[in-house]
């Protein structure tokens, strides 16, 4: 009976999880032979191969770089190590098996199906603190990345300053980092984008090495460069190769301690390819160079097909760079549901995986706590296993049921223009009975209630996700509202039914107004929505549904619903043809300027959030780059946001279009569009018919 038992127990062991809620760091170990007991010894042997103490264990190392063995018996523990860093992580293994009776006996023989395993800092907005790095290297050690390339589209340093050695109390920082990844078993890349405006001439080849060498003098042992998102003169792939050549010979070769470069390429996905750009990458650049790719499109998963493509074009076996959980192009969700879609069968065919996360670091490691399982283990990797794990692991009990239904309903990134979609959020909400509704709608809003009180347990996590929680809150109230509306119209309660609207309209006024990153100097503020693949649209779907159904039997307070031309959402707004534009977000008081094209690599710079204010009865106009509304002359707003100020009357035209206007504080001039002119002027007498187009 207790054999039964055992086995039982070792069972649920091997599928990760232990009856003492310890959780196992990977989720199946590539060998695992549980036996009989637990080891509570202290008597822990290690060593790497060669090491005396572990030389009667030789053979039974996994001979990978990484690989690692434990023997765990009743009596002692051995962990060897294939490497130092397979010693690293067989501790790291261990620690997470000990539970409180200690360490099941058996024989765990592992090691990782990819050979670099990552995060790539590569976003545009608000790069991570110091502290926020140096804590994602803890995490990054215990979960066996081994990658971490430092490439922050807003450090200036690393792009439209690379020429630029860094400030001496930045460089510090950088030196400590490098040390702390170290530590870690982490490579620290140093990554320098000079695309935007390189010369290929000898003295920025030289800028470029000397950049290099100064990276080196503080501590830095590997390096990237990146073509990403440039146009003109630094696209071209001859020239990209020989940098890349020119620094392997000059300065890789020349430093016994150095790694072989990356790079990531202009045309770094197949969607964006064409010509001969990439064959002339593969065929002309030393092949010690590693090719960064993310797949078919900018925002993709990997699959066998797309590697084999790939690795065709450039002679070499691609380095996958993931943009996902990245949401730079999306900055209202947050992306916390399951990591999936990547292939099972292709860690023989990279040569390496990195993630590019959330500007939210301790957010995003829920993907890329699953990120580090797959590139361990790809071929047993199991999705929602590991997400299942990733936030027990992260928010433990007490507050982890609540963090699990607030991951639930943050999954799904609504259309973009790169066109990845989430599927399976809020699981639990179904447009049936209203007591399963109210059911619902009270458990998202009690489990973020108690996260943002227990703030104190799960400072980190909470307070990244707080305006978000809040946002869930107040679906929670708005979700209430709906179904006393519903019940007053069932018993013909004029005056609850408006008084419900009233709070339910009341309750997205103030969720609207969230805001996330809304700090001097931050580089994009989001605001923040959550359920937007079901519940979302249900809720709005059903306040105009209840209020036609209101309209056609009550006279009561018509007066509180709005008279809407243009329905809240996003849209391009043009004019001869041209769209407004955010150009310049970093530059506070910039003009929205009109441009010809389409945005495609930053779409929300041309994405303009319109709402109909019920205060003022106008709509606010903000563009969804860095959340800035368009002030009176046609700028950014530096100053507080004001509905009176800063909303603006959209008149139909019988021709089609809109006339836009200022209103009451800010007068009552009219938008102009010159067709030469690049901003907005204002005249009293009459303005330019603009184009509103919703965004699909
Ligand atoms: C950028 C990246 C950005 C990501 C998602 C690459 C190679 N470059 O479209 O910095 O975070 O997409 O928006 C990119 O992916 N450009």
């Amino acid at each position: 009976m207790r054999r039964k038992l055992l086995a039982g127990l070792f069972a649920l062991l091997s599928a990760g999880i232990c009856a003492q809620g310890f959780t196992f760091p990977t989720p199946v170990f590539q060998e695992y032979t549980p036996t009989d007991g637990m080891s509570a010894s202290t008597k822990i042997v290690q060593g790497v191969r060669g090491d005396k103490a572990v030389r009667s264990y030789a053979s039974r190392i996994p001979a990978v770089a990484g690989g690692y063995l434990i023997v765990a018996t009743p009596k002692k523990i051995v962990v060897a190590g294939h490497d130092a860093d397979g010693l690293f992580y067989g501790l790291k293994s261990l620690e997470a098996m000990r539970g409180a009776e200690g360490v099941p006996c058996g024989i765990v023989r592992d090691w990782p199906a990819m050979p670099e395993r990552g995060i790539i800092e590569g976003f545009y907005g608000n790069p991570y603190s110091h502290a926020e790095r140096l804590r994602l290297f803890d995490f990054m050690g215990a979960q066996k990345m081994n990658v971490y390339v430092y490439g922050p589209k807003d450090d200036p340093y690393h792009r439209t300053h690379w020429r630029v050695p860094y400030p001496t109390d930045e460089a510090a920082r950088i030196t400590e980092l490098a040390e702390a990844a170290r530590r870690n078993h982490v490579q620290f890349v140093w990554a320098i984008h000079p695309g935007l405006d390189i010369r290929w001439n000898r003295s920025d080849s030289l800028a470029a090495l000397g950049k290099l060498q100064a990276m080196y003098d503080i501590g830095v042992r590997a390096f990237c460069v990146f073509f990403d998102d440039i146009g003109g003169e630094g696209t071209r792939a001859e020239k990209q190769a020989d940098l890349l050549n020119f620094l392997t010979e000059e300065f890789v070769r020349k430093h016994a301690d150095v790694a072989p470069l990356m790079m990531c390429p202009t045309q770094y996905n197949k969607a964006w390819s064409g010509g001969d750009y990439l064959r002339t990458l593969g065929t002309r650049m030393d092949k010690s160079v590693r090719i960064m790719w993310t797949g078919n499109t900018v925002v993709d998963m990997i699959t066998r097909e797309d590697m084999e493509w790939i690795n065709k074009q450039i002679g070499r076996k691609a380095y996958i760079w993931l943009n996902y959980p990245v949401t730079d192009y999306c900055i209202d969700h947050l992306l916390m549901g399951p990591t999936y879609g990547n292939g099972l069968d292709i860690a023989d065919m990279v040569s390496g995986f990195c993630s590019n996360p959330m500007e939210y670091c301790k957010a995003s490691k829920v993907s890329l706590f699953s990120i580090a399982d797959y590139a361990w283990n790809t071929a047993a990797y199991d999705s929602i296993a590991s997400w299942e794990r990733a936030m027990r692991y992260l928010v433990p009990e007490p507050l982890h049921e609540a963090f699990r239904t607030f991951c639930e309903n943050n999954v799904d990134l609504g259309p973009t223009g790169h066109g990845l979609r989430r599927y399976g959020e809020s699981p639990e909400w179904v447009d049936g009975e209203p007591a399963d509704l109210q059911a619902y709608f009270n458990k998202i809003g009690d489990s973020a209630r108690r996260l943002l009180w227990a703030k104190d347990q799960a400072p980190e996590m909470v307070g990244e996700i707080e305006p978000w929680l809040k946002a869930q809150a107040a679906v929670c109230v708005r979700g209430l509202c709906i179904l006393d509306m519903r019940q007053a119209l069932a018993t013909a309660d004029s005056v609850k039914f408006i008084n419900a609207y009233e709070q339910y309209v009341q309750t997205g006024e103030i969720a609207r107004q969230l805001r996330s990153r809304d700090f001097p100097g931050s580089i994009k503020t989001a605001a923040p929505v959550v359920a937007t693949l079901h519940v979302e649209p249900w809720l709005r779907s059903e306040a105009k549904r209840l209020e036609k159904a209101y309209r056609s039997r009550f006279a009561y307070r018509l007066d509180v619903f709005p008279v809407q031309a243009v329905p809240d959402g996003t849209y391009y707004i043009k004019a001869n043809g041209r769209y407004l534009t955010d150009l310049t977000p970093s530059t506070p008081g910039a003009r929205a300027v009109f441009t010809a094209e389409r945005d495609t690599i930053n779409p929300q710079r041309q994405e303009w959030t319109v709402e109909l204010s019920p205060a003022t009865g106008r709509y606010s106009l903000v563009c969804n780059q860095a959340r800035r509304y368009l002030n009176e002359v046609g700028r950014f707003g530096t100053n507080p946001y004001s509905e009176l100020w800063n909303t603006y009357e959209l008149t139909p035209q019988p021709g089609g279009g809109f006339t836009i206007r200022n209103a009451q504080n800010a007068g009552t001039a009219y938008w102009r569009a010159e067709p030469d002119g690049d901003g907005l002027t204002f005249s009293k007498e009459g303005g330019t018919v603009f184009e509103i187009i919703k965004v699909e």
